[in-house]
């Protein structure tokens, strides 16, 4: 063996030495932990000795992966949201700058973990992850890390907590060899604490105190972070305001604060410069304005930057073999910037042989009619559906105990009906083929809110029915990991929980509610692919034997003669049932149906004159199905 010349030196850790600890005996285990560079014809010989072993798939993770389309109908999947920090450490190598208990600090989770976890996942039902932002972060500003992912420094590196290319490609390649799907997080809106306005141009960042006088507030102001100026963040002498202050970006390599990268990215001119939004509500702000906390908002009108952020993130998803972008803060970019960004995409996917590819973005805004702006034709296949989160889950499910907070099951329908002029009306040209309100991504709630259980007063009954509405809804539902375990935690980031402490455990009820209603969803064409009709919708919370009643079939559209009656009982406080002589149904009188949840009940009939009676449970739901259409397995 020749001696090592120092490029022909490769480390040896993460994935690759995990891999071979696990087939090799204790000796060689311990002599492997000691060798973290070996020349690369010694390393070549581990290689062999592990494929000769049976335990390395050195293809899979080490090519460049050959795309293609994995995705049918994007209705039949069920998105499963991972921050990949909190999921599972399934390499100790990259836990640096971990600090163990503390939720706002890196906690050590990584892609490995997930891959090593894909079991528990899949046992859930789930069928496709969208996990955390994979680009090289600032890690860490104002002793706060940047453990979710989402503060962008170096888009052409992976964060290195979370793995390598390699470590990434093993991920997807498993991923897809399950059946399973993979999305890619990204932000185009704002990178992250990058740089600072250099007020006081002495070519430091500073904070300072002013307005100390008798009549006037105390005023503290950071140069990393100062406050919305339409002219741009000022500088400022005794004399007084003195122009731009000078942007400056910050060199500090032992967390990852550099100047951003690639090209333009480094330069000012690649960013508004206009300081922190102060009022989400002035529109202009929200524009143009940095997010707070100083992420650095991308001047995104521009050409060249626009092209760079496209290129960027289309990079990754070619290297790793995504199968959609989950798009950040998409009410913080123009509308121009989306129809540039979603065609270009698509056709560049297509030429690589991957179609379907999923565009769905993020508003976090209450807005419908904002949130349908996104789908415009040329824009995006799908938004998060945020109006629901806020007036049916929050208003309806969550505060079921309570008839003062609760909203009526009529506000469901009255949010439903605005879909129609509020969200495209085609499915995208090269996208996904659906219509975008039918395709919109339902969630209860999610890395950016409170847990359910937490608005909720922890009322179990109230989320295991607010999933049943989840999975039994027109759209694509995503869980937020941890909510099959009963998580609990409050506001960012207590609502971002370590659950590799938790032994994944699989028989708990609501894990196994949740992979019944995978189950149900995947046997029943009507429940992912059939239109809707409401049936029912109750106007009051109590005081009535109606009270919290909602009713909707899945019928029709690409699902045929497929038909399900969702019967639904939001009330927390009683059982639920239609007046006399009962609900109106589409399905013809004398029709026997079975629900599917409780299959041992007797079969409800639909009445001669087209009525249904059906009597539901206190904070439950029954899912009717045709006795002739039911599956059992
Ligand atoms: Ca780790
Ligand atoms: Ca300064
Ligand atoms: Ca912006």
């Amino acid at each position: 063996m020749r001696l090592a010349e120092p490029d022909d030196c490769v480390k040896i850790s993460g994935v690759f030495a995990g891999r071979f600890s696990r087939c090799l005996g204790a000796a060689d285990r311990s002599s492997i932990s000691r060798l973290s560079y070996v020349t690369l014809s010694s390393r070549s010989a581990l290689v062999a000795a592990a494929l000769a072993a049976g335990c390395i798939d050195l293809p899979a993770e080490a090519a460049r992966p050959r795309l293609q389309t994995y995705v049918g109908d994007w209705r039949n999947e069920v998105i499963y949201q991972v921050l990949v920090d909190r999921f599972a450490n399934g390499d100790v190598n990259n836990d640096f700058h971990v600090q163990e208990g503390p939720p706002a600090r890196y906690q050590g989770g990584d892609w490995k973990g997930l891959e090593d976890h894909l079991d528990y996942v899949r046992e859930l039902g789930v069928t496709t992850l969208w996990i955390s932002p994979v680009v090289r972060n600032v890690d860490t500003d104002a002793d706060v890390d940047a453990y979710h992912g989402y503060w962008a420094q170096d888009l052409t590196a992976l964060n290195p907590h979370f793995g390598d290319l390699a470590t990434l490609r093993s991920l997807t390649a498993h991923v897809h060899a399950l059946g399973m799907k993979i999305v890619e997080d990204v932000v185009v809106n704002h990178l992250g604490q990058v740089f600072f306005y250099d007020m006081n141009m002495n070519g430091k960042p500073d904070i300072y105190v002013s307005g100390t006088g008798s009549s006037s507030p105390v005023m503290r102001t950071t140069e990393f972070d100062p406050d919305f100026d339409l002219r741009g963040v000022q500088a400022q002498t005794p004399l007084g305001i003195a122009g731009r202050a000078p942007i400056i970006f910050v060199r500090d390599p032992e967390i990852s604060r550099e100047p951003p990268k690639p090209g333009v990215l480094g330069e000012a001119r690649a960013y508004h410069g206009l300081g922190r939004i102060t009022n989400f509500n002035d529109e202009t702000q929200s524009r143009f304005g940095d997010f707070p906390g100083g992420l650095k908002d991308l001047a995104t009108e521009v050409p060249e930057v626009r092209q760079t952020l496209i290129d960027a993130y289309l990079h990754w998803a070619e290297e790793a073999n995504f199968d959609g972008l989950r798009l950040d803060t998409i009410k913080h970019v123009e509308h121009e910037f989306w129809q540039a960004f979603s065609p270009e995409v698509r056709l560049r996917m297509r030429e690589r042989n991957k179609t379907n590819f999923f565009l769905f973005g993020e508003a976090l805004d209450g807005r419908d009619d904002l949130l349908g702006s996104y789908t415009a034709p040329g824009e995006l296949d799908s938004v998060f559906y945020f109006s629901q989160h806020f007036r049916v889950f929050h208003d309806v499910f969550a505060t079921a105990a309570d008839p003062a907070q609760q909203k009526p099951a009529s506000a469901i329908a009255s949010l439903w009906s605005e879909k129609i002029d509020n969200y495209g009306k085609l499915p995208q040209e090269i996208g996904i083929g659906i219509v975008p309100g039918k395709a919109l991504v339902n969630f209860i709630d999610n890395h950016d809110r409170p847990r359910f259980l937490y608005d909720s007063n922890h009322d179990l009954a109230a989320l295991r029915n607010a999933l049943t509405f989840l999975f039994t809804e027109e759209g694509i539902p995503c869980v937020y990991y941890g909510t099959e375990l009963d998580f609990y935690g409050g506001n960012d980031p207590a609502n971002r929980e370590v659950l590799w402490k938790t032994g994944f455990p699989t028989q708990g009820q609501t894990f196994r509610h949740i992979a019944a209603l995978s189950r149900m969803r995947r046997n029943y064409d009507a429940l992912r692919l059939g239109d809707t009709v409401v049936r029912y919708a109750s106007n009051v919370t109590s005081g009535a034997p109606d009270a919290g009643l909602f009713a909707f079939e899945r019928t029709g559209g690409d699902a045929g003669d497929a038909y399900a009656l969702v019967v639904v009982n939001t009330n927390g406080r009683q059982e639920s049932s239609p007046p006399s002589p009962g609900m109106a149904v589409g399905a013809a009188p004398g029709t026997s149906l079975i629900d599917v949840l409780e299959p041992d009940h007797a079969p409800f009939v639909v009445n001669g004159d087209g009525t249904l009676v059906v009597i539901v449970p206190v904070q439950s739901t029954r899912v009717l199905v045709p006795t002739d259409q039911v599956i059992v397995n």
